[in-house]
């Protein structure tokens, strides 16, 4: 079993719905676990496009047989089963599912770069991650001193959760 960080964002429709149905698609997938997530956080768009709406964004822990190719796939399949259209880069998006790490794993291919090439520099990104990952290191990659240097003024917490399990409401 490998275990494998995802970053999942939305900033269009309802945004809670989207990144729970992804959670609800990955977990149908076979030979993945959904092992844990992070709590929600509001952000503020960061990149060229800064005039879009906020974001919810959140952190995953699966766990999975599947190589890391696979599991870029199957992000890129739920991004497009949730309606994603891929327009301009760093634009609004109903979901974005990136491959953050894969166990200790270094790529750079163009395809899929590992660790995520800008995962270092983005509060959305290390927060999430730190609620997985208290004490700062996440599959070998140290990201503890990144945080504590990193403006974090436009990640807010929520009250909103993401569920790993159905309960009872959904039935
Ligand atoms: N994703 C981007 C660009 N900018 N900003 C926030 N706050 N959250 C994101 O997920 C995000 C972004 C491109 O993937
Ligand atoms: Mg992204
Ligand atoms: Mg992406």
């Amino acid at each position: 079993m490998n275990q494998v960080v995802l970053g999942i964002g939305s900033n269009l429709g309802d945004r809670l719905a989207n990144l729970q149905s992804a959670i609800d698609m990955l977990r149908r997938v076979p030979k993945v676990d959904v092992i844990a997530v992070s709590r929600v956080y509001e952000t503020e768009p960061v990149g060229e496009i800064t005039e879009q709406p906020a974001f919810l964004n959140a952190a995953l822990l699966l766990e999975t047989d599947l190589s890391p190719r696979t599991v870029l796939g199957v992000c890129l399949g739920i991004e497009a089963a949730a309606g994603r259209i891929r327009t301009v880069r760093g634009g609004p998006r109903v979901l974005d599912l990136d491959v953050l790490l894969y166990e200790n794993v270094k790529s750079d291919s163009f395809e899929l770069m590992l660790p995520h090439p800008r995962m270092h520099e983005r509060a959305f990104v290390l927060v999430p991650l730190h609620d997985l990952f208290p004490g700062g290191r996440a599959l070998g990659y140290n990201f503890g001193s990144r945080l504590r240097e990193t403006d974090t003024s436009g990640v807010q917490e929520t009250l909103y959760t993401l569920k790993l399990e159905e309960t009872e409401d959904d039935i």
